[in-house]
């Protein structure tokens, strides 16, 4: 298939999955009564995720599928799943030429009978390769590599909505590198070598790059995949999402630009994905605050956790996720619920692109009217100002599209709405212009558009 164009129909598949999903959680949840158009109160993290169009899921362990109160608690709250560990290279193919599908494919039929979507995980990978892989190199691992995308892509196809083609392939530390591997010596052009092939096999997956660390937007490795992607983007790579795995474990913390690394992501033209979701000590507000971040973001799909209860968790010892051991509902788990009721579903298509040209200025609304100058333009931002006539007191409001971000404003007194996107700027005495500098992030076209003026 050529580049990066999207097989008809794929996004309506999510839609459709994800109402019947949300119809599986509101029947399974005696009492929860959510009429169409009601505000939102739904009583489960999959349902209320699908009333903006997002999934939320779990990993999942297949031998768990045995215990019925893990069952339990995945029937009722999760609407996608990732098997944790039974779609790797070496449980998949664990001696050349030999596919094992048994654990894969049960997990998939139990996602396909709850109305569950699947993230397969993971097509190439430096880690958990089978021991004939692990000894291959040059040419010989390259076609091995490849020849296990094609089969296992081929196999699931029409059963996985995104696909974790390539996993972990950048450095940690500040280089920016790709990671050593036998698969990165194989050549440089190894990432799209797997994702061009991945395509191939199955043309209705969405294809991502997946890693860990590349959720703090300062960070060098969250700038190196985010060049990669872009270099993608450009060259026609097939590319339709990233992942950001969001451990934060281990010492690695929730960071406060995490929106705008998600933002940035998306704006070059990819979906984001928050793949394996689990925060140390599972704090309430960082919780939260993850949830927010997703529901901002408009290319932000969903959210997956990795793993339903504590004692599922590859780092138990933290007790990161929404679950005890008990299987009982945490802090975190209301934090989440909540956050997800009161999000706002993102208002309007997100493949239209951004609006561009000149900045508009409205008819006159509250009593005066405002009027847009452009002003200088970097490289990296640009100015505005704004001139108010009709009133000597007043407040304007400015909207921008994330990701850009207004960084500084003069002659004004400012104030902002909870997502940082709309600034309503009043006067302050000193005259009836004032101006305010936009850092772009990434989108040079759109420019600040005028809601309104209000006197007074
Ligand atoms: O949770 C997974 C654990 O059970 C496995 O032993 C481990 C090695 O395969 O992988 C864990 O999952 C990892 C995921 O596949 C990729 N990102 C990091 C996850 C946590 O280590």
């Amino acid at each position: 298939m050529a580049n990066s164009s999207r097989a008809p129909g794929r996004s309506r598949r999510l839609r459709a999955a994800l109402v019947v999903s949300a119809a599986v959680g509101l029947l399974a949840t005696a009492g929860a009564v959510v009429l169409p158009g009601s505000a939102s109160a739904a009583s489960t993290l999959g349902a209320s995720a699908a009333e903006s169009g997002r999934y939320f899921g779990t990993a999942v362990a297949v031998s768990r599928l045995n215990d019925s109160a893990y069952t339990t608690i995945l029937n009722r709250e999760f609407n996608q799943v990732t098997a944790e560990n039974e779609m790797k290279i070496d449980a998949l193919q664990p001696n050349q030429g030999q596919f094992n599908y048994g654990n894969a494919d049960r997990l998939v039929q139990h996602a396909r009978s709850q109305g569950m979507l699947v993230r397969g995980h993971t097509l190439a990978w430096h880690s958990q390769q089978p021991g004939w892989m692990q000894n291959m190199s040059g040419t010989t691992l390259r076609n091995a590599m490849l020849n296990h995308v094609t089969q296992v892509a081929t196999h699931f196809r029409g059963q996985i909505e995104w696909w974790d083609v390539v996993n972990e392939a950048f450095a940690d530390g500040g280089s920016g590198a790709r990671r050593d591997s036998n698969l990165q010596r194989t050549g440089n052009d190894w990432i799209e070598a797997a994702f061009r092939a991945a395509r191939q096999a199955d043309p209705n997956a969405d294809l991502c790059y997946n890693d860990y660390n590349i959720d703090n937007w300062n960070d060098a490795k969250t700038q190196a995949v985010y060049r990669m992607v872009q270099d993608f983007k450009s060259r026609g790579v097939p590319i339709d999402c990233v992942g950001l795995q969001s451990h934060f474990t281990g010492g690695s913390n929730y960071p406060s630009n995490y929106r705008t690394t998600l933002s940035s992501f998306a704006a070059l033209g990819v979906d984001v994905h928050i793949t394996e979701l689990d925060i140390r000590n599972a704090p309430s507000d960082a919780y939260r605050n993850v949830v927010n971040d997703c529901l901002a973001v408009a290319r932000c799909k969903g959210i997956t956790v990795w793993g339903i209860r504590d004692s599922d968790s590859w780092r138990s010892s933290e007790n990161p996720l929404l679950f005890n051991g008990s299987g009982q509902k945490k802090p975190a788990y209301d934090a989440v619920l909540t956050a997800l009721n009161n999000g706002t579903p993102p208002t309007g298509n997100p493949t239209t692109p951004p609006p561009t040209g000149n900045p508009t200025t409205p008819p006159p609304s509250g009593g005066c009217t405002a009027t847009v100058t452009p002003g200088q333009v970097w490289g990296d931002r640009y100015n505005t100002s704004v001139t108010v006539s009709g009133a000597s007191t007043w407040s304007v409001v400015v909207a921008i599209t994330p990701p850009q971000r207004i960084s500084t404003t003069w002659s004004g007194s400012p104030t902002w709405d909870s997502s940082g996107n709309v600034m309503t700027m009043r006067s302050n005495g000193s005259g009836n212009t004032f101006g305010f500098t936009t850092m772009m992030n990434g989108n040079s076209s759109a420019r600040p558009q005028i809601r309104s003026c209000t006197a007074g």
